[in-house]
Formats: structure tokens, sequence, C-alpha cells
């Protein structure tokens, strides 16, 4: 597979909902909707990084830069026979897993359709369909919390995530706790607490959450370690992983229990392959997390979600709850909590091109014969 040409849309997508994490409110996506060009066929993949270094330290700024001036010229003109060889290429640029991922995930795109095969096939997929959860922001009040926490579950999702940050934790939870004894919940503080914190820990463990997410600083493994082992409640490593090296040495100092993976963050679907066997080797679950993505990125990691370990719910829910009108054709819809993997070559979706042109606030268009 040569890459021939490459094609970068910047577009602005407002969400449905405020979502409220303890890093800040996020009203819209800014998304890179990338599409690569080769023997006749297009792959896509959109990134995930905050407008914002808020979540990690990708920026869209940052990733726009080193796409049309690094990574694509990087890899334009040049025969891939696989996505191993592609990565080859770029892993030698350090960090910016996420800006790298939109790159290695719209070849992967690419390289399942010139094998005529869906993605979750050629990875070696377990399921049709994966179950899932909703992760839903910091609400108003109890009251709209307690509110929204029975609407998801009258949806049928299979779990539900709540934001939490210092001073709006566990409150809300009992009061949801007390609300839906049997419902499968679980918390996400996107680094927002300190060692200092663990008497608050200590109270959410009578909660009985199936685990909280990220507790602590967003590089740390140390201190997950250490809070772990004060609390009887399950840590999940979100912000902390962003390879596998990362989640083995997590996992053998005892940082958590439960690993969020998001291909994304990890630079892509060759190493949450790899991870997701780290964890498989530890005996523990993954479960796929997600980014607030449009119908590209979101489909891409319903595929990676059908490999075997992903038994846990995941964040990938409905794109009807997020989008008034989503970038690509298919609807991405969950039934009972479980969301169908499409069945189409590669990930298995069509760009809607116009509305996306029509969202689009800055375009690039890169090919081998241009000389870049
Ligand atoms: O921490 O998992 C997170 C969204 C943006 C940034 C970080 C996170 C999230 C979510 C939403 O929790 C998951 C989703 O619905 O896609
Ligand atoms: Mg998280």
């Amino acid at each position: 597979m040569r890459i021939e040409a490459a094609e970068m849309k910047l577009i602005t997508l407002p969400l449905k909902f405020r979502f409220e994490t303890s890093f800040g409110v996020q009203t819209e996506r800014h998304i890179i909707v990338l599409t690569l060009y080769g023997d006749g066929l297009e792959g896509y993949a959109e990134t995930t990084m905050e407008h914002t270094p808020h979540y990690r330290e990708e920026t869209i700024a940052g990733a726009w830069e080193l796409l049309e001036h690094l990574l694509i010229p990087q890899v334009l003109g040049k025969e891939f026979a696989n996505p191993e060889m592609l990565w080859a290429e770029i892993r030698g640029f350090r960090g910016n897993k996420m800006t790298k991922a939109a790159l290695e995930m719209a070849f992967w795109d690419l390289w399942a359709k010139s094998l005529g095969q869906p993605l979750w096939k050629v990875l070696g997929g377990v399921r049709t369909e994966i179950p899932v959860g909703v992760s839903l922001g910091i609400q108003s009040s109890v009251e709209a919390t307690v509110e929204a926490v029975g609407k998801s579950l009258q949806a049928g999702y299979k779990r539900v995530k709540l934001k939490i940050k210092p001073g709006w934790d566990v409150k809300p939870l009992m009061a949801v706790r007390e609300a839906y004894p049997e419902a499968n919940l679980t918390v996400d503080a996107n680094s927002a607490y300190t060692l200092n914190d663990i008497a608050t820990f200590r109270k959410l463990d009578a909660v009985g959450l199936d685990y909280i997410e990220q507790p602590l600083a967003f590089d740390d493994i140390l201190d997950h370690a250490k809070l772990q082992r004060e609390i009887a409640t399950s840590l999940c490593l979100d912000e902390s992983i962003t390879s596998p090296e990362d989640a083995r040495k997590a996992l053998e100092i005892g940082a958590g229990r439960v690993i969020n993976l998001k291909p994304a963050r990890v630079g892509g679907i060759l190493a949450s392959r790899k991870i997701h066997d780290i964890t498989e080797s530890y005996g523990l679950p993954v479960w796929m997390g997600g980014m607030l993505e449009a119908g590209i990125g979101r489909a891409a990691n319903i595929h990676v979600a059908t490999l075997p370990m992903f038994i846990k719910p995941g964040d990938t829910s409905s794109a009807s709850r997020y989008w008034e009108e989503d970038i690509v054709e298919e609807g991405l819809e969950a039934k009972g909590g479980m969301m169908p993997v499409p069945q189409g070559l590669g990930i298995g979706v069509t760009p809607k091109r116009d509305f996306i042109d029509e969202l689009a606030v800055k375009s690039a268009y890169i090919s081998a014969a241009s000389g870049h």
C-alpha cells in the first residue's frame, strides 16, 4: 500500500450536552478529519485531543502542525506492507501519541479496505456487538445527577460513569446509589485528587463502585499504587497509560486493576493490541474509553473493542447522544446497551463529505506529487 496523498479538515462540531469534568467544560469538539489516499482507496481517522492541553499535553494546533509538516511528509509516496511498517516510520518521533495515532488509525482503515475485510476481522475480534455504558459530566445538582443516571439506565446502558471533582463526589454518589441500588456505577476524577484525599476514597468504598478512574495525577503510577493499597475499590487508569510499557509497569506495581484503553491515547491500534495482551497476562480486563468522538473515531474504537479482553462496558455510547448530526452516514446506535460493530470494509463508515466541508474551518491537501 502506497500512501499517495492526505487531506486534513479541521471541523467544529457542537455537542448536544454541556460536558463538565474536573478539568473544565466542553460544549463543542474540534476535530481534524484525516483522509489517506492509496491504491484508489480512502482511509479515515479523526484526532481526539482536546483543543487545550487539559487531558494530556497534546493540542489540536500542535497536531495540525505535526501532521502537515512532519508526519504526513514522512510517509507520503512510500510503500507500507502493513501497519507495523508505517509505525516504524514514525515511532522515532517521541510522545505526541494522539497525533501519531490519527495517522496510524487512518492507515489501518486503508489497509483493512485493501484486504477486503472489516477492521474487526483483521484484528482478530471475537464479537459483533460490544457492551457499552455512558460517561456523564458533572450535573448542576444532586437531583439532576440522579435523574441523568436514571435516564441512562432506562436507555439500557450497562454502566454509568460519573465525573467527580473535589467537593462533588461522595454526596452525589451516595444519592445515586440510594436511588439505584443495583446499578453498575463508576466514577472518573480526571486527575483531580492527591494522596491527601484518602478519606474521600474510603467513603466512596461504601458506594460499591466497579472502579475509580484516574483519581491522581495524569502522569502518575506510584501514588496510584499507594492509594490502591489503602482502599477496597479497584482503581482504573486512563491518562497515566500512554504505551504498552506504561501498562506493564503500572500493573506490575499494582497502580490499578483495570485499564481504560483509548487507542488514540496510546498511539493507535498496534499499541492497543499490545496493552490488551499485557492486561490479559495479568488476568485483568480492559474497556474501551472515549474522547467524545464523532463517527469516524467512534467506529474505529468499536472495532478495537471486539478483542477478547474488552469485557467491561465501555464509553462508546450512541452517536445520537452527542450530535444532532454525525459526520458519517451510518448511525452508530446502541440497543439495550449493545453497540453493533459496523460491517463494511475497514472501519465501515462513510464520511458525509458535504457536511464536513460545511463544518471545516481549515483544510489542507498534501500529495506525493506536490513535492512536499
Ligand atoms: O476521561 O474518559 C475521560 C471525554 C473527554 C476526555 C476525557 C474523558 C472523556 C469521557 C467521555 O469520559 C467518554 C465519551 O463519552 O466519549
Ligand atoms: Mg477518564
